[in-house]
């Protein structure tokens, strides 16, 4: 069966936004949209005769605001979010080992809490978007959000290190100009879990002393209403 899958990135705030579809039904799905792009969005489904049917959130962004209440708006797509992420926006709320169809195509839920406590990674074909769970060489903060350190560890080397070593791994974010990894290289090169314990890499994430993300302050608020304004709300609620 042949597939259609984009790789889309956001220059503001490195957020790595992804396209896939099942090319023979043209039914699509997006992770992680970013609010700025929703018009190359639109435009890049048009050019490939294809129809959003999902819009999937890896976890409540705190540093862009999201593009699937406008993308759902326009386009009538269903946003996906986890149950556990504490928001009330989501069309299709979705828990650990739920699955997700378009056309002939199946998506799985696994839950990796930690960077927050509603992180889900969503696994299709012989790939995973982590969202900020594991990032390439890294891995998302714990400092906030009701990150968990431990959390994230149980979930990094018992859900996603599990997997096999060929999983592509597709991050949310990469900050240094990294596009994509896999589990077999992220266990032996990623240095916040290799040669680490529970006790030190929870340690490790105590020293990080990150900034706060520069626009938090407009981000969460709008993520916790999926990016919905009020006038997709009220269409929403009806
Ligand atoms: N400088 C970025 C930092 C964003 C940031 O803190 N990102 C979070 C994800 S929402 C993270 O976990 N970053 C991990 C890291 O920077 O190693 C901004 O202002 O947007
Ligand atoms: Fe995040």
């Amino acid at each position: 069966m042949s597939i259609v899958f984009r790789q889309l990135f956001d220059e503001e705030t490195c957020t790595l936004t992804y396209l896939l579809a099942d090319a023979l039904s043209g039914d699509a799905v997006m992770v992680d949209s970013v609010r700025e792009h929703v018009g190359r969005y639109l435009a890049l489904l048009q050019d490939l005769n294809l129809q959003l049917r999902w819009l999937l959130e890896t976890h409540v962004h705190a540093d862009h605001v999201t593009g699937a209440g406008g993308l759902s708006e326009l386009t009538g797509a269903r946003i996906v979010a986890a149950a556990a992420a504490g928001t009330q926006c989501a069309d299709h709320p979705v828990s650990h080992g739920d699955s997700l169809v378009f056309g002939g195509e199946v998506i799985r839920v696994i839950a990796t809490p930690g960077h927050t406590p509603g992180c889900l990674t969503y696994q299709w074909r012989d790939r995973i978007f982590t969202g900020d769970a594991l990032l390439i060489g890294g891995c998302g903060r714990t400092d906030f959000q009701g990150g968990d350190a431990g959390t994230l560890f149980d979930s990094i080397t018992g859900h996603l290190f599990t997997l096999p070593d060929e999983t592509l791994v597709f991050p949310g974010h990469d900050y240094k100009g990294m596009r994509v990894s896999s589990i077999g290289q992220e266990k032996v090169s990623n240095t916040r879990f290799n040669g680490r314990n529970r006790e030190e890499f929870i340690a490790l994430m105590d020293t990080l002393n990150l900034p706060t993300p520069k626009y938090m302050d407009e981000a969460l608020p709008a993520n916790l209403r999926c990016g919905r304004t009020d006038s997709t709300l009220i269409h929403h609620a009806a």
